[in-house]
């Protein structure tokens, strides 16, 4: 037994963004004495950024909740748990046989990706609660990974990752590692991995609308046009086909459709598509061939390239382009993880989930059991039959995440009943009747489900719970079982989140070499499973076990590309600039605002643009503008910026905490806007269903 005064270490892996960094934790008692990186993780050897650091804020902030709250006439009062649960699940139940099961609708937030305890216990409360009408931060996010690989691979949770360990050619569209420390690419220490590619004579491009952290890194940066990704790739592959540089390489025999995406792509010359992207053809020719000659290579499209008109064209020409060149399931190219516990089941032919069900009001599809977040405020909205009435929010802020934030506020203040699983009362969660706190951070164990599918290597940890709960406190998984159980009356079975781990990971592919929870509790830095291997072979999911490189509906797709206008000169002189976001090095999503150490200094949260589009409008560096779209208008600072491309603006992400009656007292006292007042729910990529925040057509001014 140690004595209070005993300084302990503890190891665990960080749970806030997906590069899964070791870290190793200096205590005495319930006081931390620091957070470093652990340099004995097997995968992250040491690396960290500033957010970990403030996992000890979030531990400590007098602002989370610890007991459930029930909105009354005179505000916010605790409740007990058994109280909490039986007026939800009545009031759940009591909706549901007035409306239908889907009067009831979820929407998961996106910490639910980083807690092994909701990834196993959802399924449960689905069951439980049985409605259609499920959304989640997905589809303000990866949806077009999941359908490419749907449609190509047979399984939507088979996502390729770049093999950036091995690489010798790195196309980076649309996504800014540097910053966000990468993403269906969990690779901790992205810098030095960069940096490692042009220490053994490869190259790193990156495309982007912004000369951003990670371009200033790279060896060439090339700027684009806002949403016109699609056409610069499909001029890629015209370029590979056109130029004879088609090396399938080992996947010869396993491609399906060559002839028809050959035909599909003849239209798209980089002549045809240069002017609408604001690059040379010469420069996207000589990408193309430098992609096609490199030893190895990889195109790696992230949020820029998912969250836009064309996000499903883009990741499924993503995968195109690594193919053409004989860089997918080889070493140095899109690689497949092979998972301790693993998500991929066997599912050979059976058909998914997409486009079962239409979304009621806007006819939008129904993937991996999940309607897209943009037209939930239309569906609480909407009066009708199958109209949601009641909801539960579990670990999300959409009211500041979702496009069209200010009506989702709107549709949640219309509901009957809302709930909401959280650790703050904030933007989204103060619309709720009743609100059940969970616990987090460095309170809950740590399995990582989720993002050892999309890691560049192979390796399982687990890590213990550094600090007990408080008697009062429940698990998210918990809080899911309890209220399983009052909707359905049934009595606990004893089934634990770790239980059903254990299972899964002695079931895995090292199930047989010793692979259990019990292994991983005596190995508390992580076990190292080795680089990616190509297993394409024994991992895909097609009947025929090929890939399909040309699906009809992306090709079908096309269409709606050509008829955009975006191949036209484009002048919108009611809007004319081009707004993006961008994430901060300090800030995750919209949560973290409330550690001191994390918002100390100058406000982030300022919209760049360069020095020729402010002198045009008259805007100097600090002053306050206006923005203004179709759908809202907010004020920010200008931050003049030259590595921003003409035309386009950016501003970060989760950030507004400026709305009345939250609790996030740090916050509030640097609240920046939230982009997603000025975003529209009505701009989706219409091929599935995943919001479009890139790209919104705004005005800006003095304010
Ligand atoms: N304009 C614009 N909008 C965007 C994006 C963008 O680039 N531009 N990015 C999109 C992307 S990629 C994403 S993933 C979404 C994120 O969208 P959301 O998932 O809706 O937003 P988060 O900020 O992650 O919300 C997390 C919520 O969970 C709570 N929370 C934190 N930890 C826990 C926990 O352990 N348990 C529980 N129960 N609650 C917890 C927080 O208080 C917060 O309310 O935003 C999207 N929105
Ligand atoms: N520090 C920090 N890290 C994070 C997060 C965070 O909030 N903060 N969030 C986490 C989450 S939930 C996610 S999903 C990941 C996302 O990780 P990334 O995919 O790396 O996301 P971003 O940093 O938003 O980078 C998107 C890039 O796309 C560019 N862009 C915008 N529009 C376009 C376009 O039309 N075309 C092209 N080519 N580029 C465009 C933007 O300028 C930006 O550089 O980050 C994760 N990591
Ligand atoms: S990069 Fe992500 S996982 Fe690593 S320390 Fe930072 S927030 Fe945590
Ligand atoms: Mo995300």
């Amino acid at each position: 037994m140690f004595a209070m005064t005993d300084t302990q270490t503890h190891y665990r892996t960080c749970n806030i963004c997906e590069a899964m960094c070791g870290l190793e934790i200096q205590h005495r008692g319930s006081e931390i004495l620091s957070i470093k990186g652990d340099s004995n993780d097997p995968f992250s050897h040491g690396h960290i950024c500033p957010k970990a650091v403030a996992l000890q804020d979030f531990y400590n902030d007098k602002d989370r909740l610890k007991a459930p709250m029930k909105r009354t006439a005179d505000g916010w009062q605790e409740i007990s748990w058994e109280a909490a649960f039986e007026e939800i699940a009545s009031r759940f139940r009591g909706i549901q046989q007035e409306h239908g099961q889907d009067a009831v609708g979820v929407y998961l937030g996106n910490p639910n990706a980083h807690n092994f305890g909701n990834a196993i216990m959802l399924p449960r409360f689905f069951k439980a609660l049985g409605t259609n009408n499920r959304y989640s931060s997905a589809s303000a996010d990866q949806l077009p990974h999941h359908v490419a690989s749907n449609y190509m691979l047979g399984a939507g949770m088979l996502i390729p990752v770049p093999d950036i360990d091995h690489t010798d050619f790195m196309l980076i569209i649309g996504a800014n590692p540097i910053v966000s420390n990468g993403s269906l690419m969990t690779a901790p220490g992205v810098g030095k991995r960069l940096k490692a590619i042009q220490q053994r004579g490869g190259k790193v491009v990156v495309v982007d609308p912004r000369r951003t952290e990670t371009a200033r890194k790279a060896d060439q940066h090339l700027f684009i046009r806002p949403e016109t990704d699609a056409l610069f790739m499909l001029a890629m592959v015209h370029t590979l086909f056109e130029e004879q540089l088609v090396t399938l390489g080992h996947l010869e025999d396993r491609i399906d459709g060559l002839e028809q995406l050959a035909e599909a792509v003849k239209p798209y010359s980089p002549e045809t598509v240069e002017a609408a992207c604001g690059m040379t053809a010469e420069a996207i020719r000589e990408l193309a061939q430098e992609m096609a000659a490199a030893k190895s290579a990889v195109c790696y499209s992230r949020m820029g390239a998912s969250t836009q008109s064309f996000g499903g064209l883009c990741q499924w020409l993503n995968n195109v382009l690594n193919i053409l060149t004989g860089n997918f399931d080889s070493r140095g190219g899109a690689m497949f993880p092979q998972p301790a516990f693993d998500l991929v089941r066997d599912k050979k032919g059976k058909p998914s989930s997409y486009g079962r069900y239409e979304s009621r009001v806007r006819k939008l599809p129904y993937f991996n059991n999940e309607f897209p977040v943009a037209t939930l405020a239309d569906e609480i909205l909407t009066p009708g039959e199958g109209q949601i009435r009641a909801m539960i929010t579990i670990a999300g802020n959409p009211v500041l995440s979702a496009p069209g934030g200010t009506r989702l506020e709107d549709a949640f203040d219309a509901l009957d009943f809302m709930v909401s699983v959280d650790i703050y009362l904030n933007e989204t969660t103060r619309h709720a009747d009743i609100i059940l706190p969970a616990t987090t951070g460095l309170e809950v164990p740590h399995f990582d489900v989720f993002f050892n599918s999309f890691a560049v290597r192979n390796t399982a940890k687990f890590s213990e719970p550094m600090f007990e709960k408080a008697p009062n406190q429940k698990h998210d998984w918990e809080i899911l079982r309890d209220l399983a159980l009052q909707l359905t009356g049934l009595e606990d079975d004893g089934v634990t989140p770790e239980a059903m781990l254990d299972l899964g990971l002695k079931h895995g592919a090292y199930g047989k070499v010793g692979m259990s929870l019990e292994t991983l509790k005596a190995n508390p830095h992580g076990v190292d499973l080795g680089p990616l291997q190509p297993c394409l072979a024994q991992r895909i999911q097609t009947e025929d076990g090929k890939i399909r490189i040309a699906p009809e509906l992306y090709l079908k797709d096309l269409k709606r590309l050509d008829a955009s206008g975006l191949l036209q000169a484009d002048e919108n002189s009611d809007y004319p600039f081009t707004l993006i976001s961008r994430r901060l090095p300090r800030s995750h999503n919209t949560w973290t605002q409330n550690s001191h150490r994390l918002v100390k200094g100058k406000n982030p949260c300022t919209l760049q643009m360069n020095t020729a589009d402010a002198l045009k409008i008259g805007l100097e560096d600090g002053q306050l503008a206006t923005v203004t779209s179709a759908s809202g208008s907010i004020n920010l600072p200008v931050e003049i910026d030259d590595d921003m491309f003409e035309g386009v603006i950016s501003m970060p992400q989760g950030w507004g905490h400026n709305r009345p009656d939250t609790a996030m007292s740090i916050a509030e006292g640097q609240p920046g806007v939230s982009m997603n007042d000025v975003t529209d729910s009505g701009r989706i990529d219409a091929l599935t269903g995943n919001a479009a925040f890139n790209g919104t057509r705004v005005a800006v001014r003095a304010a």
